[in-house]
């Protein structure tokens, strides 16, 4: 870890490299409905127009990136990425920051405001970092009780109850069947390829991702790194787990992928809806 501070290039706009990409990104805070669900939720998106699922940030092994953050909430927001901004990372309301980072080493990072108003719900995205010559997927987990998200967002819930009783399951932002509507989400490849599966559990659950028809290997993994290597079918992602998998397409078909806890295979109740979407994968 060590390691990772010392490579670690600058926080704030002073350290701004010149010859860096650069990306822009917008906190939103507000109401909206996903399916038949009025809820609240938090984003970081590329203008100012809420929108449930978060960048996407794509990068090559060490390319240093200035992102600027703007704030649009009333509240306090932070730009945190476990192991690589920590702290020095507070957005005031309604003001704008810049940080510059870039990673050594291949894979998939989160990032989130630290607020209970932020990722709880749904402040939180990816980042992938490497693999140029492969297709890349991403699934955003997210797991969320419609009458908390408001409960977080006016302040009157600052932490998960015990009770806690999830309703609804997202992947990068929605539930199926609109996660077959989305060309980040939904898997298509050509038969004989390979691709790049990027995921992140957003949500306070854990989730276990079942694949069907295929096992995929384990290229990385933030908290659960003993399993880098691994081969399998059934890969359960913690609580702030970020993991990047390889699939390898060997057979044609349409494949479903889901969260292998049936509850979060449902849209408050109703099955099928939740972490469900598919790999296709075509002759
Ligand atoms: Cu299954």
């Amino acid at each position: 870890m060590t390691f990772r501070f010392l490579l670690l290039i600058g926080l704030s706009c002073i350290h701004c490299f010149a010859n860096a990409s650069n990306l822009t990104l917008y906190i939103n805070k507000g109401s909206l409905t996903i399916g038949t669900s009025f809820i609240s939720a938090c984003a970081f998106n590329a203008d100012e127009n809420l929108n449930t699922k978060s960048e996407i940030i794509e990068l090559d092994v060490n390319e240093v990136i200035n992102i600027t953050v703007i704030n649009t909430d009333s509240l306090e927001h932070s730009f945190t990425i476990d192991g690589f901004i920590d702290s020095n990372n507070a957005i005031a309301p309604f003001q704008t920051e810049v940080f510059s980072v870039s990673f050594p080493n291949p894979g998939t990072f989160r990032y989130y405001s630290d607020k209970s108003y932020g990722a709880n719900i749904g402040a939180s995205g990816i980042f992938l970092i490497g693999f140029p010559n492969e297709s890349h997927f991403f699934w955003n987990l997210f797991d969320l009780n419609k009458q908390l998200t408001h409960d977080f967002a006016n302040l009157s819930e600052t932490s998960y109850p015990a009770d806690y009783l999830p309703e609804l399951f997202f992947i990068s932002g929605t539930h199926y069947p609109f996660t077959l509507e989305d060309p980040q989400t939904k898997v298509v490849i050509n038969n004989g390829q390979s691709c790049i599966i990027s995921v992140v559990n957003s949500g306070y659950m854990d989730h276990v991702l079942h694949f069907h028809g295929f096992h995929v290997e384990i290229l990385s993994a933030q908290l659960a790194a003993d399993r880098v290597g691994w081969s399998k079918d059934t890969i359960p992602l913690k609580k702030g787990e970020a993991m990047t998998f390889r699939l390898v397409a060997n057979q044609v078909g349409i494949y479903p992928v889901h969260d292998h806890n049936l509850i979060a295979v449902t849209n408050a109740g109703f099955y099928p809806g939740g972490m469900l979407t598919q790999i296709q994968v075509l002759p």
